[in-house]
């Protein structure tokens, strides 16, 4: 039988020796002017990020934002930069998407099918409806937003209920309780340490962890506590990867390293 995408991420983990997830989240004005701009021109260089950085991190996420400013020609890189990565890595499409059931039915099939990524982050404020087209295939995942790593992510995400609880307890546990087909992952910020503990000890759902690097969240509490349970927590960093340095390729690999390096330090 097919493993579910859970599994696959933990096998893919163990085969790379690796949770960095790598966000490829193009951006022009953050290039030097020497470096070619042109969605061409990226489009090399992220294939050459690829080739280089491939054995070093489990997943790569694309910020769908960063490729939809460029219109169809960006929606093209996008499509062309997953097919590239292939089954080598798993691909994360950051879209953090929401709708009633019926709508999210067209964009798993957009996301999974037409694009070929392997999940997907998704925004739970319209409920299960929001959820549930994007885990029907069990080897697809969907990583669902718990606790984000945005100052003003606490407005609705730490809202209590009149039994005292926490509006980012109550989508862990929702989630737990759909992930039937063992697919789902919760987004918690690297940016809330005080939070991860209490979130980890509800269950042993895989974690996508944005927030380090550029947003300076705290590298050494996101590795230890998303890896209890015998769980799985993927460090995504972008900016401090992509923009590395004067963003040559070697200065992207050193700082994929290290980074992949420091994080399995934290693991021993
Ligand atoms: P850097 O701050 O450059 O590493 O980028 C972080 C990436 O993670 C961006 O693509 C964000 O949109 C995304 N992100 C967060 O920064 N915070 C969150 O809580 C959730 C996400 C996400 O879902 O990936």
């Amino acid at each position: 039988m097919i493993d579910t995408f859970n599994e696959r991420l933990k096998k893919v983990s163990l085969k790379k020796n690796s949770k960095l997830c790598i966000g490829l989240d193009i951006d022009p004005d953050r290039m030097p002017n020497h470096m070619d701009k042109s969605l061409q021109g990226i489009e090399s260089h992220l294939k050459e990020i690829i080739d280089s950085t491939t054995e070093i991190c489990l997943a790569y996420k694309l910020n769908m934002a960063f490729y939809e400013q460029f219109g169809f020609k960006g929606y093209e890189l996008m499509e062309k930069i997953v097919s590239y990565i292939d089954s080598r890595n798993i691909t994360i499409a950051d879209g953090k998407r929401g709708d009633i059931g019926n709508t999210t039915k067209k964009y798993a099939i957009s996301i999974f099918d037409t694009i070929g990524f392997d999940s997907i982050t998704v925004s739970p404020y319209m409920g299960a409806d929001s959820i549930v087209p994007f885990i029907s295939n069990r080897a697809k995942g969907a990583f669902v937003l718990c606790l984000t790593s945005n100052e003003s992510g606490k407005d609705v995400q730490k809202f209590k209920n009149d039994n005292n609880t926490i509006m980012y307890e109550y989508i862990s546990k929702l989630c737990d309780k759909l992930n039937t087909n063992d697919n789902i992952g919760l987004v918690v910020g690297a940016t809330n340490p005080e939070n991860m503990q209490q979130i980890r000890q509800l269950n042993s759902l895989p974690w996508l962890i944005p927030g380090i690097g550029a947003q300076g969240g705290d590298l050494k509490q996101s590795v230890t506590i998303s890896n209890e349970k015998k769980s799985i927590g993927l460090i995504n960093v972008s900016r401090a990867i992509l923009f590395a340095g004067d963003c040559s390729i070697h200065d992207i690999v050193k700082a994929a390293e290290n980074y992949n390096y420091q994080i399995n330090g934290y693991l021993k």
